[in-house]
């Protein structure tokens, strides 16, 4: 179909434009777009793959790293980042809920050379939802350990604002909590947050990797950092949408352990192609 060469062309120009024979450690994310980067990459052939070690978000990815013949690697069993003297001056804890700009962390400090993923949606600033396949947390780990992420995406994930199309911000969060932090959520401005459910591929709620359950929560679209010039940037009325404010917000909340809201400062950059032809933005 066009969507899915729209996907393919993404993928293969991510991996022409982002993918070195030099690199050792690549993460790989979850979902059905990033299926062709890894057929991008096994198509370089064994002599460059065999040398490095692909970093997996979940049991899909893991699967999709085998299946390609990509020696396997784990996201706990990669050297350790050099804990260095930030722009603060302080010694930064390495915080995986945030970007690595807001703790002011040197790219080169991190373990992976590149990571690529795809998303839900992409906003004019490369701030996206992720979460539709319920890997966020490993993703989020994953992407937040390299020095570049790429995210591969169809033109339909563009839009100007998060929460444009995709209508929720998927939550990891620990089963027991899912009551309180639903109540939160609703307190938070969420219209009507719901537990993801198997449907016919599992009674009951959808369990994740890491043995967690996922809440979808519907907000009004968010704000960009741009809508803010010359509006309050605090909880006002503009500032409470921002997506930085509101993932923050929601991180801190007993319970969750992640929140699909992906920074685009963090090194973000998409290679999405519409139908017409791979275009890349800065
Ligand atoms: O869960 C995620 O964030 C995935 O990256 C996913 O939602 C993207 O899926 P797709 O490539 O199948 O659209």
């Amino acid at each position: 179909s066009g969507i899915e060469a729209a996907k393919q062309r993404a993928a293969f120009k991510a991996v022409d434009d982002h993918f070195h024979p030099s690199y050792k450690y690549i993460g790989i994310g979850s979902g059905s777009t990033v299926v062709y980067v890894v057929q991008a990459i096994a198509a370089k052939g064994r002599k460059i793959t065999d040398g490095m070690i692909f970093v997996p978000t979940g049991d899909q990815s893991k699967q999709l790293i085998i299946e390609a013949g990509l020696p396997l690697g784990s996201i706990d069993a990669l050297p350790p980042v050099e804990v260095s003297q930030t722009k603060m001056g302080g010694v930064a804890a390495l915080n995986v809920g945030t970007g690595l700009q807001d703790l002011g962390l040197k790219g080169k400090r991190q373990s992976l050379d590149v990571a690529f993923d795809g998303a839900d949606e992409i906003d004019d600033e490369l701030n996206c939802i992720k979460g539709g396949g319920a890997c966020l947390f490993q993703e989020k780990l994953v992407a937040s350990s390299a020095k570049k992420f790429i995210v591969v995406a169809d033109s339909r994930k563009l839009q100007k604002r998060l929460l444009t199309k995709w209508p929720t911000i998927p939550i990891e969060i620990a089963p027991l909590s899912a009551p309180t932090v639903k109540r939160i959520l609703i307190t938070l401005g969420s219209s009507d947050p719901k537990i993801r459910q198997g449907g016919s591929a599992k009674a009951g709620p959808v369990v994740t990797d890491n043995s967690m359950w996922i809440i979808d929560a519907p907000f009004p679209p968010l704000c960009l950092k741009s809508d803010l010039k010359g509006h309050d940037n605090g909880d006002g009325e503009h500032g409470t949408w921002e997506v930085h404010n509101l993932g923050r917000r929601l991180k801190r909340i007993t319970g969750v352990l992640e929140v699909g809201l992906f920074h685009g400062r963090n090194g973000v950059q998409v290679a999405a192609a519409g139908e017409e032809g791979g275009g890349q933005k800065p």
